[in-house]
């Protein structure tokens, strides 16, 4: 039952979406931004509780670096969310300049090993399920360094870290085309990143983030191919329009959103498995309304998603219907699924408007007077 379906999503959204953030020309100093990890979980909180279905909190470590992971995860469950993936970091630092796990120096490889595995023990510590891995590895020009050899110190630093995985713990690899290095990078597609999960077994997945693809990428397709191999680990869902724009996931191209969402479902991938994370950065709009505006977002197209008539669709896809077969998509798409979601959230004893409700909470007017002096997302803290 599509309601069914509704209420079981849960969308994950990521402790670095509530601080600080910029371009590389000009970080934005928002009022009443977190101070610290704890007070991120407090407003990915509101946005739970709100809207219903973002019980979960993605890490960033070290952004969200504290004493007590075992605390922070206290803490979450005080407020009624939980921690999701732990999202490693070893892109910033000044070793990282030549690369992390495939940098030509030993003792910085070791160096950022030894993160990943830091990290596994705060899975460990707070019961998170998921490790998430991106690498900004890679090189500016032609020759700077073997290509083939960063493929062989990439592959034994997955090794080590799929070793150190516990029961019912995985991790996610995540691809991106380009940035920071320009040239060549290591892990640039979901062809690299499925071949080293594959050479892994079950407990490493690809992780789809939709802002790390070549314009025109049919996106929707990796998702089908991912998904029938059992590889597809989860989404980190934003909005481009250039390139990695992080902005709200179904802001520019809500069709896009709404025909992943459509192979994730007829994919069999709307379970547990597949994680529905955003990770995205408001610089110039209200962080917490802009992540329930994009919770409420993939909801929508869920609900489109779910709303296509199967039977009707491959009734004229083996009829050879093309005109048909595509109006059964087009039918559900142009759908107006917002009445449906409002009854949703009215019977979980939800208000039916989160934007609206959020607003009239007055909790941004508390933190915009209580916290004086908040924190960067990461980028230049
Ligand atoms: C890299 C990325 C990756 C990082 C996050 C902050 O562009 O998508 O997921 O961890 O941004
Ligand atoms: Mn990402
Ligand atoms: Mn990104």
């Amino acid at each position: 039952m599509i309601k069914d379906s509704l209420r079981a999503q849960v969308i994950e959204t990521p402790s670095w979406a509530y601080g600080n953030s910029g371009t590389r020309f000009k970080v934005f100093a928002q009022r009443g931004v977190p101070r610290d990890p704890f007070e991120k979980l407090a407003d990915a909180a509101q946005v739970h509780a709100f809207t219903g279905v973002a019980p979960q909190v993605a890490l960033h470590i070290p952004w969200d670096r504290v004493d007590d992971y075992a605390a922070l995860a206290g803490h979450a469950s005080g407020l009624g969310v939980r921690i999701g993936a732990i999202n490693s970091n070893v892109f910033q630092d000044d070793d990282y300049m030549l690369g992390s796990v495939t940098n030509p120096d030993a003792k910085v490889r070791a160096k950022a090993l030894e993160h990943l595995l830091d990290c596994v023990d705060i899975m460990d510590a707070t019961g998170s399920d998921t490790l998430k891995l991106w690498f900004s590895d890679g090189i500016n020009y032609p020759g700077q360094d073997d290509l083939r050899a960063r493929q062989d110190r990439l592959a034994e630093a997955l090794d080590r870290v799929y070793g150190r995985l516990g029961e019912g713990q995985r991790f996610l690899l995540e691809y991106k085309l380009f940035e920071p290095a320009f040239y060549a990078t290591d892990v640039p597609d979901w062809g690299t990143a499925y071949a080293h999960c594959l050479r892994l077994g079950p407990k490493a997945q690809v992780v789809v983030d939709t802002g790390h693809h070549a314009p025109g990428t049919n996106i929707e397709f990796i998702v089908a191919f991912l998904l029938r191999e059992g590889k597809l680990g989860g989404f980190d869902f934003n909005s481009r329009f250039y390139a990695d724009d992080d902005l709200m996931a179904g802001a520019a191209d809500p069709f896009q959103l709404f025909r992943i969402m459509f192979e994730v479902i007829g994919g069999g991938g709307f379970t547990e498995d597949v994680a529905f994370m955003l990770d995205q950065c408001h610089n110039i709009e209200p962080k917490i309304a802009g992540q329930i505006r994009s919770v409420m977002n993939v909801q929508e197209a869920t609900a489109k998603a779910l709303l296509v008539d199967r039977e009707a669709l491959a009734a004229a896809q083996a009829a050879g219907d093309v005109l048909g077969a595509n109006a059964v998509v087009m039918d559900a798409y142009n759908t107006d699924v917002r009445p449906l979601l409002a009854e949703i959230r009215t019977e979980a004893g939800l208000d039916p408007d989160p934007m609206a409700a959020y607003a009239r909470s007055g909790y941004f007017e508390k933190i915009a007077e209580e916290r004086v002096g908040g924190t960067q997302a990461g980028w230049g803290a």
